[in-house]
């Protein structure tokens, strides 16, 4: 399949996104911050304040067409802020990710509180742009802003305990008002084996489409996983714990007949009420055919080794 770029491309994604809207976007950004400019020299603004016109794209991007800002922000699933996908772009619209910090616990040496400014710091983050395809047969092309888990995962020092990784969002239903219903065990929490953690694909995202993560997407910051079904990419992380058992999660313990721990992208197995075999691309239109799903999103070459032997319709 040829959706990777070359590893030997560097392309800028002024380069590689000829899309109208990023352009109009970036622009608007850019005279935005001029603007701020005016006012002082920029050094008063809060260190999370910070926008990234021309980060270099990795190289594990989809060439696929991106979709709009609009199309991104405005259907989601974020059960925290709602269950209808408009709900989560009207109801996090005050939620504020400031202060925050991520307790790290468990098998490895760095365990502690880490605030989110210190993963903000340009250096280190790249564009990523992924398939997010999610469970109930819909995708969308996402530009991300973040950087490699693996890399910030080294950096807390697992011992070699740390089989598996646990990732939990905020509990707190006085600001994520979805939490005061019952329709999914409270907090969201979401796993990966060590290797599948440690592999180069999955990123923590702080941001899309070159600014600050939107609050409905997962502010300040949440895990993407490109090969897995979307709801494996838990958002608005404040918890990683190093485990040596496979931690529960959150879709597992809900409905485990229809949510394996797995969860990757397989169009050879279906969801026990409904085929995966195809996908619908949000803002293509209704009439257009659907996409065919492809083998761990498109990335069969870089991930397939990590399940060897291993019965993907009993792991799904
Ligand atoms: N905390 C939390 N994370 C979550 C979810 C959620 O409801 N709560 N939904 C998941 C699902 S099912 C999908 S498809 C993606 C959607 O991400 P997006 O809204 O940024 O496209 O987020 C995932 N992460
Ligand atoms: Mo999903």
């Amino acid at each position: 399949m040829a959706v990777m770029i070359k590893v030997t491309d560097t392309i800028k994604s002024s380069e590689i996104t000829p899309k109208d809207v990023y352009l109009n976007r970036r622009k608007f950004m850019q005279q935005t911050m001029a603007g701020s400019l005016l006012f002082a020299s920029g050094a008063w603004l809060p260190a999370w304040a910070k926008q990234w016109p021309d980060l270099s794209v990795s190289t594990y991007s989809s060439h696929d067409k991106i979709n709009s800002f609009k199309d991104i922000t405005s259907y989601n699933n974020f059960y925290e802020f709602g269950t209808s996908k408009q709900d989560p772009a009207r109801q996090a619209k005050s939620f504020n990710p400031r202060p925050w910090s991520i307790r790290v616990s468990g098998e490895c040496d760095k365990t502690g509180d880490y605030d989110i400014d210190d993963f903000l710091k340009p250096v280190g983050l790249q564009e990523y742009i992924y398939r997010l395809r999610c469970v109930e047969g819909w995708s969308m092309v996402i530009p991300w802003v973040g950087f490699s888990l693996a890399e910030m995962l080294k950096g807390f020092q697992p011992n070699s305990k740390a089989k598996y990784v646990e990732f939990t969002t905020l509990l707190d239903k006085s600001h994520m008002p979805g939490q005061k219903r019952r329709v999914l065990h409270w907090p969201y929490v979401e796993g990966l084996r060590m290797d599948e953690a440690l592999h180069p694909l999955p990123i923590m995202a702080v941001g899309l489409y070159g600014e600050l993560l939107p609050n409905q997407n997962g502010a300040p910051i949440r895990l993407i996983v490109p090969w897995k079904y979307g709801f494996k990419s838990i958002k608005s992380i404040v918890k990683i714990r190093f485990t040596e058992t496979q931690p529960e999660t959150t879709w597992h313990m809900t409905n485990p007949r229809e949510y394996g721990f797995y969860a990757n992208v397989n169009p050879h197995v279906d969801h026990p009420r409904w085929s995966q075999k195809k996908e619908r691309v949000i803002g293509e239109s209704f009439w257009k055919p659907k996409r065919a799903t492809q083998m761990f999103n498109g990335y069969a070459e870089q991930v397939a080794h990590l399940y060897t032997g291993m019965d993907l319709k009993k792991y799904f």
